[in-house]
């Protein structure tokens, strides 16, 4: 089947303009109302199509909430806004983030820069990006200092949702080792909106989220001390893929704007130098992993971050096809059905922790396929790609933009009217690869 992408365009276009909040657009109506980091990044790729002052103003939106330090909040929350937990009263940030500006304290994967290149493609506006280069770099040397104390080139995480992928089998091992003590009682809110709980992380899960953010609020969100205590530090492969790809992006921004260039040569460097070792133990397979810093070992679990790494272009060919050679495989499509009547779902399917409707744990994601696509493309790939985006489009189809999508059935689950599944089928729609990001 084919989508009628006229329709899909037009459709796509009401979603968002139904989340806009006048600076930026909200994930979700329902389960996430505030702004959040990493999807405003996606947002932004697919407004620069149709509305270029939204792109920019998304962008402008979530860089304000930037901490002296150079964290960039996963959220920035409206105070009007009442019943998400964990809101502001929680976070308690106040004396990290700019003067009224409520944020939380932890960050999701660095899209931004990518999304500011592509805003100047479309735009040419100088002007911006050069104001938006010093947060954006900022940001990366947080990442790459604070949060590296290895100097190892790639930033540690010490949350799941820092991660974006908040409920992967990647973490279970990671969570497993901790016993939460002393919580706070604490209501979950998501819940409420959606249709069944198994679509969302389960209470024991929940209750390690908040045992290790509580240890952020303990320590005051002091990188130093926390990196000493906190029990859960991973170097995620699909968060160090989109620095790399982010890192690039900025050194294009640094072109345009004639900034200086030296640091980011110097993370590139080291990044491309490990990017191998440090993620890649068995590179006769082509699978890339996490590691998992307190066990000091990878994190072997078969989930599409396995893959990711297509997306950074770095990696040389030769082993880019046997990782590409998975894109085919049945573990990543219906028994039964040929691989390109399916998207990439998020777990292997003949994984024991695979779940066909359970947030990160097998459900198809679209911005997981749209990083695919655009690895496909750097790599010369053009009918994986365009199979991959067919499908993409195929699944969201009669316009249902979910959160996520049963790979067994194609039905949508979590929150319907779900921005970036919006915001990068109308990207997808225009086929617009940035292979320009080498
Ligand atoms: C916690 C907003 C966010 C996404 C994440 C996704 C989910 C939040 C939640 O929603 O996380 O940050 O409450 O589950 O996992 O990737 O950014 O869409």
């Amino acid at each position: 089947m084919k989508a009628d992408y006229t329709k899909l365009l037009s459709d796509a276009k009401t979603v968002l303009e139904k989340n806009w909040r006048g600076k930026y657009t909200v994930p979700s109506p329902t389960l996430y109302p505030h702004q959040w980091s990493w999807d405003s990044a996606f947002h932004s790729i697919g407004y620069t199509h149709y509305a270029l002052n939204k792109a920019k103003s998304e962008l402008d939106s979530i860089l304000s909430g930037q901490w002296k330090n150079g964290l960039l909040p996963h959220i920035i929350f409206d105070p009007k806004v009442k019943g998400y937990f964990p809101g502001p009263d929680y976070w308690k940030t106040e004396s990290h983030s700019p003067k009224g500006i409520l944020t939380s304290g932890i960050v999701q994967p660095p899209v931004h820069a990518i999304a500011a290149l592509k805003y100047y493609k479309h735009s040419h506006d100088e002007k911006t990006i050069s104001r938006w280069f010093p947060r954006l770099k900022n940001f990366h040397r947080y990442l790459l200092v604070s949060r590296d104390p290895e100097h190892s080139g790639f930033a540690t995480i010490y949350h799941p949702w820092e991660s974006g992928f908040d409920d992967s089998p990647r973490w279970d091992e990671g969570l497993a080792r901790i016993e939460p003590k002393n919580l706070p009682k604490y209501e979950r809110k998501d819940l409420q909106h959606v249709k069944k709980t198994e679509e969302r992380p389960t209470n024991e899960d929940y209750d390690r989220y908040i045992y290790l953010t509580e240890i952020l609020k303990r320590y005051d969100y002091e990188d130093k001390s926390i990196y000493k205590v906190i029990p859960f530090k991973i170097k995620d492969v699909v968060f160090n893929t989109i620095l790399y790809v982010a890192n690039k992006a900025l050194l294009k921004i640094a072109q345009i704007t004639g900034k200086d260039k030296n640091e980011i040569i110097d993370w590139l460097g080291r990044q491309e130098d490990r990017f191998l070792r440090q993620f890649c133990p068995d590179p006769e397979l082509g699978l890339f992993y996490d590691y998992d810093l307190i066990a000091d070992k990878f994190v072997r679990k078969r989930t599409v971050a396995i893959l990711m790494p297509i997306y950074t272009g770095l990696i040389e060919k030769p082993l880019i096809e046997r990782t590409i050679q998975w894109l085919d495989d049945s573990h990543f499509s219906e028994e039964g059905l040929p691989p390109e009547n399916s998207a990439i779902p998020s777990t292997d399917l003949d994984s024991p922790y695979f779940r066909h409707i359970t947030y990160w744990r097998g459900p198809i994601w679209v911005n997981t396929n749209w990083m695919l696509f655009q690895g496909l493309c750097k790599y010369n790939f053009k009918e994986h790609a365009e199979r991959l985006r067919e499908a993409v489009l195929d699944l969201v189809g009669d316009s249902r933009f979910y959160e996520y999508f049963d790979p067994y059935d194609g039905s949508g689950h979590g929150s319907n009217n779900f921005s970036w599944t919006a915001s990068l089928t109308i990207d997808l729609i225009y086929k617009c690869d940035m292979t320009e990001i080498r």
